[in-house]
């Protein structure tokens, strides 16, 4: 058993909704007990500007899932409710399930990175984990607590809850 933590993001077609909507598809995966959400966050766009603001999440589960078959169970997630019609917006994903971090592993293959690369200096995963776990230490030795306070909020907001 395998505790996880996944981070949602989504900046089109109803953010909170795409979100509980990932949340539902979480909570019937295989092998798999759902433990905890953040709040829902508001956060503005890292990177290009000329984007909607986002609406972010941190998930905790247990699963007996390996590593890739949970990116597997992940990418169904995305496809199923992520993707807009080719023609509104090319590739565009409204749903990005990232898992940011498996027990205290270190993994670096060509489908998977963990603990999820660019995660300790993002203040739309750091904060909502910081939330749900304040004691987690990473792969590294960083206390998620500590990351938390390094890092500034850059307007982030709790704007609500996940069922
Ligand atoms: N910015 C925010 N605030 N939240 C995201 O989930 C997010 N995801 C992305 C990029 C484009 C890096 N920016 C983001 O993929």
């Amino acid at each position: 058993m395998s505790t996880v933590y996944i981070g949602l993001g989504s900046n089109l077609d109803n953010p909170a909704q795409q979100l509980q909507g990932a949340v539902d598809s979480l909570k019937s995966l295989p092998e798999t007990k759902f433990i905890l959400a953040s709040s829902l966050f508001s956060s503005k766009p890292m990177g290009p500007q000329d984007q909607p603001d986002y609406m972010n999440a941190v998930v905790c589960i247990e699963t007996e899932l390996s590593p890739l078959a949970l990116l597997d169970q992940l990418q169904a997630i995305e496809l199923a409710f992520g993707r807009v019609r080719k023609d509104e917006r090319w590739g565009a994903r409204v749903l990005d399930l990232d898992i940011l971090l498996i027990d205290d592993l270190v993994i670096e293959n060509e489908r998977l990175t963990v603990p999820h690369y660019g995660m300790k200096v993002r203040e739309f995963v750091i904060y909502p984990l910081a939330q749900i776990n304040p004691e987690l230490v990473l792969p590294d030795g960083s206390n998620v607590t500590q990351l938390q306070e390094k890092i500034d909020d850059n307007g982030l907001i709790i704007v609500g809850e996940l069922r």
